[in-house]
C-alpha cells in the first residue's frame, strides 16, 4: 500500500515537472511566434523618425476568412523604432490583422511615421488601424469602425498626399469583392475621417491574390497633382482619379481581360497594365 502511494506520488512530481517544462517551452516559443513573422509577410522600412520598420507576428488560423492567398493572419504587430528599439501589440483572440505587410506613413504630419495596418473583428470584418510609437509604446492612433460583417475585407489600396496639403492621405477600397466602395481618409485630430462622398464601384483586390492592392497613385501626367490609377468593380477598366475640390474621373480604359497584377508605371507619363490573360496594356496619360 505504501509502495503504491510512493508509485503515485512520484508519478505525480514527474507529472508536474514535465507540465513546468511544456509551460516553459510554450513560453519560449509564445515569445519566438511574437518575433516570427507572417509565411508570406514582408518587412516594412522607412526613413525618418517614429517607427522605421514595421512587421506582423503571431501566424494564427483563427479566422476562417482566407481571402489573402492562405487563411493564416497575424496575431501580433511589431515597430521599430529609430532608437532600435522593438515594440509590439498582440491582438485579442477576437481580432487578427488580415494583411500581409503593415505600411508605414507620417499620417498626421508631426515629422514621426505611424504604421498602417488592416484588422479584422472575427465578429464584424475589417477596419483600418494605425498605430504609433508614443514613449516606449506601441499604441492605437486611430481606426474606422470594422465594416460590420465577419469576412468582409478592405484594401488600402494606396497612400499619397491626394488632396496636396503637404500631409499623407488614405485610400481604402471598402469589400473590393463584392463592389468596392473608394473612401479617401484623413488623419484630423486623432481620427480617420473620410474626405469625399463615397464613391462605389471599384475593385482593387481580387479573392486569393497575395496583392492587396492593384492600384497606382502617384503624378501620372506629370502636371503636379497625384492621381489614383484603379480598375472598376469588374477589373476589366482602368480608371485614373484625381482629388481636388471634388472627385474628377480624369480617364477611363476599357480592357480586353481582367486587370490581375498591381498596376505599375511605365515612362514619365506611361502606365503598364497586366491582365489575367497574360497581356501588358500600356497607357499613356494625356497631357
Ligand atoms: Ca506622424
Ligand atoms: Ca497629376
Amino acid at each position: 500500500m505504501v509502495k503504491l502511494a510512493r508509485r503515485i506520488l512520484y508519478a505525480a512530481s514527474q507529472l508536474r515537472e514535465a507540465a513546468v517544462s511544456l509551460a516553459f517551452l510554450l513560453l519560449l516559443t509564445g515569445t519566438a511566434a511574437a518575433q516570427s513573422g507572417l509565411p508570406d509577410g514582408g518587412v516594412a522600412r522607412a526613413p525618418g523618425a517614429g517607427a522605421v520598420t514595421a512587421w506582423y507576428g503571431q501566424p494564427t488560423t483563427r479566422y476562417g476568412h482566407g481571402v489573402l492567398g492562405d487563411a493564416i493572419e497575424a496575431g501580433s504587430l511589431v515597430a521599430v523604432d529609430e532608437a532600435g528599439r522593438s515594440h509590439a501589440v498582440v491582438l485579442p483572440e477576437s481580432q487578427v490583422f488580415e494583411d500581409i505587410t503593415p505600411r508605414l506613413a507620417d499620417l498626421d504630419g508631426d515629422g514621426r511615421n505611424e504604421v498602417v495596418t488592416i484588422r479584422s473583428t472575427v465578429s464584424s470584418g475589417a477596419s483600418v488601424a494605425v498605430y504609433g510609437i508614443a514613449g516606449a509604446r506601441l499604441t492605437e492612433l486611430a481606426s474606422t469602425r470594422p465594416i460590420g460583417r465577419p469576412n468582409r475585407w478592405l484594401s488600402i489600396a494606396a497612400i499619397a498626399d491626394f488632396v496636396g496639403d503637404g500631409t499623407m492621405q488614405l485610400a481604402v477600397v471598402k469589400t473590393p469583392h463584392i463592389g468596392g466602395v473608394l473612401e479617401i481618409l484623413a488623419m484630423r485630430g486623432g481620427e480617420l475621417v473620410s474626405l469625399y462622398p463615397k464613391q462605389t464601384g471599384y475593385s482593387t483586390h481580387f479573392i486569393g491574390s497575395r496583392d492587396v492592392s492593384l492600384a497606382l497613385a502617384g503624378d501620372l501626367d506629370g502636371d503636379g497633382a497625384v492621381e489614383l490609377a484603379l480598375p472598376d468593380a469588374t477589373r476589366r477598366r482602368l480608371v485614373v482619379l484625381r482629388f481636388g475640390k471634388t472627385v474628377e474621373t480624369v480617364s477611363v480604359v476599357d480592357l480586353p481581360a481582367r486587370i490581375d497584377q498591381p498596376i505599375q508605371r511605365d515612362g514619365a507619363r506611361g502606365l503598364a497594365v497586366r491582365l489575367d490573360n497574360g497581356e501588358t496594356i500600356r497607357i499613356q496619360m494625356p497631357r
